[in-house]
């Protein structure tokens, strides 16, 4: 079978993209992409690496299944698969970065993203600027001689605020700009920030991808062979990869993830519009609400709203902390995107490493609760919801 990754839907992609049946003589016609866990490929002439393969650092046949499959379904022509979200950043960072170099950041990031920038590559002498990119006029002004990479995530961790990636594309490319969008919190599914004129997509593959919160990964999308090259040469040079019983994991979970985020989706409208009406709720942050405030660019540049919300709680952090410990259903974890529902308090966990400055300014305040809906029924969700909150 030939695919076309052009003319196949995207939940035939992700089921049969990278893991065409191999025919060959002597080979077994796998449907399943076998798990390669060989760490070294003999060869029978000292030049010639069997099939390219020399070493997994370098490259892997089931790594590279996956990594052709995330490509498909970003549109994109190459892709990168680490053994981490933050593993994947790094890569990107110190591949198209010099010391001296700026970056500019959405002032919304997952707290593990700020933590990198600020604690550790500000370090070896790069200069991070913060500006709420949901203004796209904030984003060119922070702009400067040495800016060479703009770093948004659409919709934000944790706050879901959204930036118009089309239109931050257009003034990164007038400056000579690399335009990165981390889109872990809609996945390909629901968005794909490559078509809308972003250079590189990052994915915390570990969220939805994966799905089943049993695999930590990240992924790098893109279409530019010169970037992809360097982001290789780097990714085998510091040796960040996914191992090839994660890179199973992600091939298994990534075939339902057109089937999951729907489900996602349908609980997460039901249960923002339940919280939206209740009287101990003060604000409810979803982007498929129309009190969104960017609902409508929602609408112009996704095509879903996905499975995370946010919501502020009336009262102390107290009540907030007494909420998340008395549900049932929902498990109290960090992360998201698995098939189970999963509740945290940003200021004491994900985004923990924030400064509190930083996050009174930017609106993570002690009592914003972070919800990653599962695809458990509606029914279940809801009445765990109301108890704890009772
Ligand atoms: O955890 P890791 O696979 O290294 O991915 C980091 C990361 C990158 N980008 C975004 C948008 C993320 O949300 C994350 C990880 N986030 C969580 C663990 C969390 O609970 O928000």
């Amino acid at each position: 079978m030939s695919l076309n990754k052009e003319t196949f839907g995207f939940a035939t992609k992700a089921i049969h993209a990278g893991e065409e049946p191999d025919f060959r003589d002597g080979a077994t016609g796998d449907v399943v992409v076998p798990i390669h866990l060989s760490t070294t490929f003999a060869r029978k002439k000292v030049t010639e690496p069997t099939g390219g393969y020399e070493y997994t650092r370098s490259l892997n046949p089931t790594r590279k299944a996956l990594e052709e499959k995330l490509a498909a379904l970003e549109n994109a022509n190459y892709g990168l698969a680490f053994s981490s979200g933050l593993a994947a950043e790094s890569t990107v960072l110190l591949s198209l970065l010099n010391p001296g170099d700026h970056i500019v950041a959405f002032d919304d990031l997952y707290g593990g993203t700020k933590r990198l920038f600020n604690q550790v590559f500000s370090n070896f002498g790069f200069e991070i600027s913060y500006v709420d990119a949901t203004d796209t006029s904030l984003v060119e002004n922070a702009i400067k001689p040495n800016t060479k990479l703009v770093w948004i995530e659409s919709p934000s961790n944790p706050l879901l605020k959204l930036s118009d990636i089309k239109a931050i594309s257009k003034i990164t490319h007038k400056h000579g700009v690399v335009l990165v969008v981390d889109n872990t919190f809609l996945s390909p599914y629901f968005q794909k920030p490559l078509d809308l004129g972003a250079d590189v997509v990052v994915h915390s593959s570990t969220k939805y991808i994966g799905g089943h919160s049993d695999v930590l990964g990240g992924a790098v999308l893109l279409d530019d062979l010169a970037y992809y090259e360097r982001i290789q040469y780097h990714q085998n040079a510091i040796g960040a990869v996914l191992s090839p019983f994660d890179s199973y994991l992600t091939l298994r979970g990534v075939k339902t993830l057109a089937v999951r985020l729907e489900k996602h989706q349908q609980n997460a409208l039901h249960i923002a519009e339940y919280l939206s009406v209740h009287s101990k709720v003060s604000k409810v942050i979803y982007p498929g609400l129309e009190s969104h405030p960017q609902h409508e660019l929602a609408k112009a540049q996704t095509t879903g709203f996905g499975g995370v919300l946010s919501f502020e709680i009336k009262g102390t952090i107290d009540n907030a902390k007494q909420f998340l410990e008395k549900l049932n259903v929902f498990a109290l974890a960090e992360s998201l995107g698995g098939v189970e529902s999963l509740i945290e308090l940003p200021s004491l966990m994900t985004h923990a490493s924030v400064a509190k400055e930083v996050r009174d300014q930017i609106g993570i305040t002690d009592t914003l609760v972070r919800l990653s809906v599962g695809i458990e029924d509606i029914e279940d969700l809801i009445s765990d919801i109301e108890q704890a909150l009772a």
